[in-house]
């Protein structure tokens, strides 16, 4: 029979087992090829692909909170930020905090784009997951 404490924190570490293998979502950018180079920018500057835009993720991190990865973008005005979903269950969407923007809900494999036509900061939320949060900086 084991104390109750040791019981409890067993409980705890099973819990964060779960969580951390629950999600799955964490080597999808190792997959496919071509643009490996730029999978590894998580903050600071968002990857800027062939086609010109700036890519952003929704994905599920270890503390068990979903974010935008990365969670701030620098583009230029007239850039596109390409917003794509690649978890398996879990719908997420993208909305201006001063309306500029709102997107449908995003299943997995769906994107939204939008184009920043001002510059400034933008502030961007899920309105599915509270705390969910996002920065576009527009130069
Ligand atoms: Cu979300």
């Amino acid at each position: 029979m084991l104390p109750s404490s040791r019981a409890l924190s067993l409980l705890a570490v099973l819990a964060s087992v779960v969580a951390v293998t629950g999600c799955g979502g964490d080597d999808e950018d190792s997959g496919g090829g071509g643009t490996t180079s730029l999978n590894r920018q998580e903050s600071g500057l968002a990857p800027t692909k062939a086609d010109g835009a700036v890519h952003v993720r929704m994905r599920l991190a270890q503390s068990g909170n979903f974010k935008y990865v990365p969670q701030t973008v620098t583009v230029k005005k007239g850039q596109k930020i390409v917003w794509t979903n690649p978890q398996g269950s879990t719908t997420h969407d993208v909305k201006g905090l001063d309306d500029d923007f709102r997107s449908d809900e995003l299943k997995r494999g769906d994107t939204f784009t939008y184009t920043a036509d001002k510059t400034g900061l933008i502030d961007y939320e899920c309105t599915i997951h509270p705390g969910m949060l996002g920065t576009i900086i527009v130069q």
